[in-house]
């Protein structure tokens, strides 16, 4: 069946992220994506000086109430990078008025990373992205946003059973599926780790990790997490398809990963993520 789905994120013009990942890698898994773009960036704000910033805020009711009018619905809704906290409440509306009940919510509490907020965000936009996790079915943050959406101190290192205690944490918060990205238990490798709240059922999936940072693999990750979940798989077959599309992402960067810094090569890796899916 074909799916339709909204994505409530900006759009970053030039630094592959956010939209500019989003609607590709959702299109490509053959699911209608429609986009809200919460603001207009020049670039985004990772590394880069002097970068625009069009605020769409007062834009979103009014794109709201038209498509209520048109009668427009979908079967999901995910929620990338918010350009601020007063964007926060119309997004909240958004899903109040448009989720269906069987639709998907995924938030991706994208706001920082490192141990730190991304630039523009203050406690209380944290406060109103914990708000938002609320309503959401799914969250993937990582473990620095993770932290701030409990208001602990970051884990620079930490152990399994911290891991379990964070991801059961965040699902007290009201949301069912909780997946951690960035999660390492021994070195040399990198993954995830899942909490389904209805099962008590912790998941984990790794990879070989390759050791550079790349800019953007979150939402790499988020939107191809969002995808396989639109498609049917289910959260453990959904958490390894984004892995493996992720470090695909990841390898097609590592040779040029001095002059390309802002982003991952995630489009020559499409034809290979269309091949994970393909069983629906
Ligand atoms: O990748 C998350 C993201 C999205 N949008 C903008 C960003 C970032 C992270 O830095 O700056 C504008």
């Amino acid at each position: 069946m074909n799916k339709k789905i909204l994505t409530i994120q900006d759009i970053s013009c030039f630094g592959q992220c956010s939209l500019t990942v989003a609607l590709p890698i959702i299109s490509a898994m053959g699911i209608e994506t429609c986009i809200l773009p919460s603001a207009i960036l020049s670039t985004h704000t990772y590394q880069f000086k002097g970068y625009t910033f069009r605020d769409l805020t007062l834009d979103l009711p009014l794109i709201s109430e038209h498509w209520k009018k048109e009668n427009i619905t979908f079967d999901g809704i995910y929620t990338g990078y918010i350009g601020s906290t007063e964007q926060i409440g119309y997004i909240k509306q958004i899903i109040k008025d448009f989720k269906k009940e069987n639709d998907i919510v995924c938030v991706d509490p994208a706001m920082a990373d490192h141990g730190k907020l991304y630039p523009g965000f203050d406690k209380e936009f944290v406060k109103e992205m914990k708000n938002l996790c609320t309503m959401a079915d799914y969250i993937v943050p990582n473990i620095t946003e993770a932290c701030f959406l409990l208001d602990r101190p970051y884990l620079e290192t930490y152990s399994k059973d911290d891991i379990e205690s964070l991801v059961k944490e965040l699902s007290d918060i009201g949301c069912r599926n909780v997946v951690l990205t960035g999660v390492s238990f021994k070195e040399g490798e990198l993954g995830v780790a899942s909490y389904n709240k209805e099962k008590d059922e912790f998941n984990y999936y790794f990879r070989t990790k390759v050791p550079y940072f790349f800019h953007g693999t979150g939402d790499v990750y988020a939107s191809c997490f969002f995808g396989a979940l639109i498609k049917g798989f289910t959260l453990q077959e959904a958490m390894k398809i984004a892995v493996d599309f992720t470090v695909e992402t990841i390898l097609n960067t590592v040779e040029d990963r001095n002059t390309h810094w802002y982003g991952v090569h995630f489009e020559a890796a499409l034809p290979k993520l269309i091949t994970f899916i393909d069983k629906k």
